[in-house]
């Protein structure tokens, strides 16, 4: 449980692929900003992106969100996923489409490794799709815990097709 008394600088991954992904995100968007124990708000660009595995499947809309938060990691968890269903998001199909995706991929300097959550996010680090909105919207100087600093993973990671969108 982190102290109310300092909230922490948390970033949300966002990405959909189904059922109009930029209107799921700006949705889920606001319904985080609406959260008791949230504030200071800041979301980056909406990007395309091809899909990470299974290839048949639509092209996603992908943004990172930056918040600061006196919820937990974990009561952080559980508000996302409730977002989620709150969406439609079916937990099914591994890799496959979906309506609204909402991970945790940093909490302030915390490594978590809990059953149903681990923090850094275990694939942000090869995803072109959360390095570059992270980089829009985080200090240049963002370490990963555990990891290298932000610029370094970029620096290896292909934008392969990541494009900025209109909104
Ligand atoms: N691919 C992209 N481009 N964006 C995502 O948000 C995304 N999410 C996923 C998988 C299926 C791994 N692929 C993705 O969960």
């Amino acid at each position: 449980m982190s102290d109310s008394q300092t909230p922490v600088e948390a970033y949300i991954g966002l990405g959909s692929n189904l059922d109009n992904p930029v209107a799921n995100l700006h949705s889920a968007y606001q319904a985080i900003c609406a959260l008791e124990g949230v504030t200071s708000p800041v979301l980056s660009p909406l990007y395309g992106s091809k899909p990470v595995g299974p290839q048949d499947q639509p092209d996603y809309v992908n943004a990172v969100l930056r918040i600061n938060t006196s919820l937990s990691a974990q009561q952080l968890l559980s508000e996302l996923q409730q977002i989620e269903n709150a969406h439609g998001r079916v937990r099914n199909i591994r890799w496959g489409a979906r309506t609204l995706d909402l991970d945790i991929l940093l909490f302030g300097k915390a490594i978590i490794n809990d059953a149903n959550l681990i923090v850094p996010h275990i694939e942000m680090a090869n995803r072109g799709f959360v390095l570059y909105p992270l980089a829009d919207i985080a200090p240049s100087d963002l370490q990963i815990p555990g990891q290298n600093s932000l610029a370094q993973l970029l620096a290896a990671c292909p934008a392969d097709g990541l494009h900025r969108i209109a909104e």
